[in-house]
């Protein structure tokens, strides 16, 4: 069995003009497929892995052997990253309900949470994601990881731990077509295609 590229919810140019429609198509056929691709490669010696979920395979690393396993982190990685991206992405919905709570029970206001988020976003160096995790306590906090690093992963690999709510790709190739180097608009304008639906249906999941 092998990965295959998850056709977008949407058409490349529906999240206009906030992620453009050059940038959403080249991150997924070339960017996304590359990983894929990588992913695919590496595992065709891991049969029992790669009839797992992408989700449950990033949670089993420590069965890869020690000469494949970054390479598996890395990649596959990318592809768990990236489907969870897509599907997060639509425009014009609302965050309500028990995720609004719990965001601002953790956060204070949505305000203060995305001002939370954003700066943890700009501030990051180098490659990598910034999260809304839901944590084993059940309490909602941001964290970045770097390169494609989940916190699915959890900590001794990724530096965290939870289950991703959210999650902001934040490698260049994501915003640089658009936004060149001015990554805070590109933070800003994510917020205007955040799939809140998705979001919170990620999150009802989870909380108990
Ligand atoms: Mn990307």
């Amino acid at each position: 069995m092998s990965y295959i590229l998850p056709s977008l919810p949407y058409k490349y140019g529906a999240l206009e003009p906030y992620f453009d429609e050059r940038t959403m198509k080249i991150h997924h056929t070339k960017h996304h497929q590359t990983y894929l691709n990588n992913t695919n490669n590496a595992l065709k010696d891991f049969f029992d892995l790669a009839a797992l979920d992408i989700d449950n395979l990033i949670q089993n690393l420590d069965k890869i052997s020690i000469d494949k396993r970054n390479f598996l982190r890395n990649n596959a990685g990318g592809h768990a990253n990236h489907r969870m991206f897509w599907n997060g992405l639509k425009l014009g919905t609302e965050l309500q309900g028990e995720l609004k709570y719990s965001i601002e029970h953790n956060f204070i206001t949505v305000d203060n949470f995305k001002e939370i988020f954003e700066k943890m976003a700009i501030t990051l160096f180098g490659s990598g994601w910034i999260w809304l995790i839901l944590r084993s306590d059940q309490k909602l906090e941001i964290v970045s990881t770097a390169n494609q690093d989940n916190p699915l992963m959890g900590k001794v690999i990724s530096g965290v731990s939870g289950y991703p709510i959210l999650g902001l790709d934040i490698w260049e190739h994501a915003y640089y077509l658009k936004y060149e180097n001015r990554r805070a608009d590109y933070i800003k304008a994510f917020w205007s295609v955040v799939n809140w639906d998705e979001a919170s249906r990620r999150f009802l999941e989870k909380i108990k």
